[in-house]
């Protein structure tokens, strides 16, 4: 575990320090100590020169191997930091996609992946040639050989491949959307924040045994199951949960997967209702701007309020009235205890059939 072992840097917030914290242990860092600073966008280091000679010190007091910072650094950044405190720095985009890279099992998933790390070092060539020119840096190795022009063209290249095989991938999806759409079965799918509990859900109404978890992105591909809504068939997707912060290239790799919410009849975001309303409130907001970059209408969206059981009606009727949700848009359920499942299944029947036109 030795060259597992991290320092992680992250911002103060109780949530945002604990949800950083699970995205280093499901990359499989050992998180050794985490540092919190209200501002970790400094040009030099990201963090202030004082936190950044700290981090060295502690670094090399509990012989880490890297250091992991909850914002995306510039190149330069990168560099200097890694060159003060002499080991390898990632920035959070990055932590993300080795959490992808882990966990991608199918073929399709693996490919959005390489699509996104591919964006990722591109974005970072120019500047990460020439750092690596002027005396190298753990993160920066063998980069000192290449020319900048020949690095992006190489990248470039392989963008290229991957794009065509998602493409192979896509038309697939397409035909099999089709097909479906053929039979009129309409589409329900469950989004929303890594860890609301849509496989939870998603078991819990196809009698499905899908991998659920406390961690993050457990789920990294879509999948697609009938289910019976009072002899009625409907077809219900899980997919890959969102997070805060993620940049749109990464959203628009794992597109293919995520179209699934673009041609749904409706929508099922699910949120973790045990939550506090401002952590609530932020999950709910990065989920939605998601959703419109994935031109999904909110006339499209039911909120489905999980976790009733860690949480009394009373608090989700008020952290329903502050974060401004309709109350005909909402459901009340829990995945664990299977509360409120059946008033679920005939809302989702009721919208299916009373707006078929606004619905598609
Ligand atoms: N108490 C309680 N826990 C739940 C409920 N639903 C889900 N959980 C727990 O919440 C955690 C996350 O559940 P998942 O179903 O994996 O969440 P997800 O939304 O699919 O997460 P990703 O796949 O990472 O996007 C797991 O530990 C579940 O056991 C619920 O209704 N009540
Ligand atoms: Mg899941």
């Amino acid at each position: 575990m030795q060259e597992r072992k991290a320092v992680l840097l992250t911002y103060p917030e109780t949530f945002i320090r604990d949800e950083f914290v699970d995205l280093a242990l499901a990359a499989e860092y050992h998180p050794s100590s985490v540092k919190t600073s209200k501002n970790l966008v400094y040009s030099k280091y990201g963090v202030g020169e004082g936190k950044a000679l700290e981090i060295k010190e502690l670094v090399k007091e509990l012989d880490a191997s890297v250091i992991l910072i909850d914002e995306t650094l510039r190149s330069s950044q990168e560099y200097n930091l890694a060159k003060l405190a002499g080991v390898q720095v990632k920035d959070r985009e990055k932590l993300i996609l080795e959490i992808f890279n882990r966990r991608a099992s199918s073929a399709e998933a693996k490919l959005q992946v390489k699509l996104a790390e591919l964006s990722y070092e591109m974005s970072r060539a120019k500047e990460k040639v020439k750092l690596a020119k002027s005396g190298e840096q753990p993160g920066f190795f063998g980069l000192g050989k290449y020319e900048v022009d020949r690095y992006q063209r190489d990248i470039r290249r392989r963008v290229s491949t991957v794009n065509r095989k998602l493409e192979e991938a896509r038309k697939r999806r397409e035909l099999y959307r089709a097909s479906r759409k053929r039979f009129e079965f309409p589409m329900v799918s469950l989004s929303g924040y890594t860890g609301a509990g849509k496989t939870s859900l998603f078991n819990r109404l196809t009698q499905e045994s899908k991998t659920t978890g406390e961690g993050v992105f457990t789920t990294l591909s879509t999948c697609t199951r009938a289910l019976l809504l009072n002899s009625k068939k409907v077809l219900l997707s899980d997919t890959v949960g969102f997070i805060s912060r993620l940049p749109a290239y990464m959203i628009e790799a794992f597109k293919s997967t995520l179209e699934e919410l673009t041609y749904s009849d409706l929508v099922l975001l699910v949120l973790d209702a045990s939550l506090v309303t401002d952590e609530l409130s932020i999950k709910l907001e990065s989920c939605e701007k998601t959703l419109a970059d994935l031109s999904v209408s909110p006339s499209q969206v039911l909120y489905v309020l999980n976790k009733s059981d860690l949480t009394t009606a009373e608090e989700v009727t008020e952290k329903v009235a502050l974060l401004q949700l309709h109350p005909n848009r909402m459901v009340r359920v829990s995945a664990k205890t299977g509360e409120g499942i059946e008033e679920l299944k005939s809302v989702v029947l009721k919208n299916l059939e009373v707006s078929p036109i606004v619905l598609k």
